[in-house]
């Protein structure tokens, strides 16, 4: 048994799984998850001393690397001052203008601690602006762990073949309908059915959680129609995409304003902070002002919020995309070069520094295409390119990320760790 094992047997003691987070378990891929000791730039350690090229980065917050200095400066000039204080800071004032001045849909933010808090939040802020109940959710989308979302749910939820969760009640999902991702006619029906009584759409504008799955021609747009002509919020959630794909977001690549945002990962630069913005006339339904309650101890944590700031900084500038998208065209063709070679039955979907690898399946368009793909298979890639160095995230239904701090020895490695596993597969 090595290190990690050991570590794994006693965390399994105390904590269920032994893990925090049921994905890390490693459920999927087999195995017992290493145990990470300290990480930098591209590459995490674990408790044996083995180095990974890692393309996890925390599930998105890492775009700069691991260990950013100037995210450690900012953190530890931050610390100095203490570590939270439950009252306003001028900090959150320069973050929440951050925000806004990168995407032009918001106009006003509340901070919260976590992806889930920031899309719950958008739902009661939704359903407390229009005074309906119902929401709309994509099947294979995740949006955290929200009871009334935790329906067809992807990510982890998918990950354990249980898309819906136990501990659910019939009575907080009842208000949930379901419609299928790129499938504008089955939004149109939803509305026709239900259209007076839907407080929101929310999505995921490029979907993460099953995989990478990008939108059609036409979806977003579609969505933003629908949701206008009955009344209802659109919600995006870009706590995955929100200044990882673009500084704006997905919202900015496609070009849709939608009236309310989720925003995480990369916003916290790697602590817990995230957020929910949008429409002024929207987010003034939030309390102390309006009549929608939301709260949170440490929403706005100072070494969150300066953290965050710190990698705002450091990515505003358009070279920045056009490095992680150059990164990523560059993996994403040799990983072609490598399935023609080996004749692999496989397929990529990719958006700048976010990308999935689907075994088994000639396209990924939506979640019958992204649920018929080789999991099976995917787990021996997994195993085979964690052997050659390569830390990949451990399920066929995640995305995997490109840091800044990847450098071109890096893809060229993952590339051949990639080229040698799959000829084995
Ligand atoms: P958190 O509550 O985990 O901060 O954010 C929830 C969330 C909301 N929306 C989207 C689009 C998300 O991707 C997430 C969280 N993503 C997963 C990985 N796909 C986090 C990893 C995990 O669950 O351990």
């Amino acid at each position: 048994m090595d290190t990690s094992d050991k570590l794994f047997a006693a965390a399994c003691e105390v904590i269920p799984g032994g893990v925090n987070s049921p994905v890390r378990a490693w459920r999927a891929v087999g195995g017992s998850p290493r145990f990470i000791q300290r990480a930098a730039g591209s590459t995490i350690t674990d408790a044996d001393g083995r180095t990974y090229i890692d393309y996890v980065g925390s599930w998105g917050p890492m775009i700069l690397g691991h260990a950013h200095h100037a995210v450690l400066q900012a953190i530890h000039r931050a610390m100095r001052d203490g570590t939270s204080f439950g009252a306003p800071t001028p900090r959150e004032i320069e973050m929440a203008r951050a925000i806004c001045a990168a995407v032009p849909s918001v106009e006003k933010v509340r901070l919260v601690s976590s992806g889930t808090e920031a899309a719950m939040t958008a739902l009661r802020v939704a359903r407390g602006f229009t005074g309906r109940q119902k929401v709309v959710k994509f099947a294979g989308c995740y949006h955290g762990h929200v009871d009334s979302l935790l329906v067809r749910a992807g990510s982890g939820a998918l990950t354990l073949g249980v898309p819906d969760s136990a501990g659910v009640t019939a009575d907080s999902s009842r208000h949930t309908l379901i419609a299928r991702f790129n499938d504008i006619d089955d939004v149109r029906a939803l509305f026709a059915d239900h259209g007076g009584e839907i407080a929101a759409v929310i999505v995921e504008p490029i979907v993460g959680n099953m995989g990478v799955v990008v939108p059609a021609p036409g979806f977003l747009e579609g969505l933003r129609q629908e949701t206008a002509a009955h009344g209802a919020l659109l919600i995006f959630d870009e706590v995955m995409t929100g200044f990882r794909v673009a500084y704006g977001g997905a919202q900015a690549v496609y070009g849709i304003r939608p009236d309310l945002s989720c925003f995480g990962k990369v916003v916290g630069g790697g602590l817990p902070l995230a957020a929910v913005g949008g429409r002024r006339d929207v987010m003034d339904v939030l309390a102390p002002i309006g009549p929608v309650y939301q709260a949170g101890t440490l929403s706005g944590n100072p070494l969150a919020v300066a953290a965050g700031l710190a990698v705002l900084e450091e990515i505003r500038s358009p070279a920045v995309f056009a490095r992680l998208e150059e990164s990523g065209r560059r993996l994403e063709e040799g990983l072609r070069e490598s399935l023609a070679r080996t004749g692999v039955r496989a397929c990529i979907n990719r958006v700048g520094s976010m990308w999935t690898l689907f075994f088994g399946v000639d396209q990924v368009r939506d979640f019958d295409d992204a649920t018929a793909n080789d999991t099976e298979r995917f787990a021996r890639f997994f195993q085979g390119m964690l052997r050659r160095g390569v830390y990949l995230p451990p399920s066929a239904f995640e995305a995997a990320f490109i840091s800044l701090a990847h450098s071109d020895d890096d893809i060229d490695r993952t590339i051949k760790a990639a080229a040698d596993t799959l000829a084995e597969l």
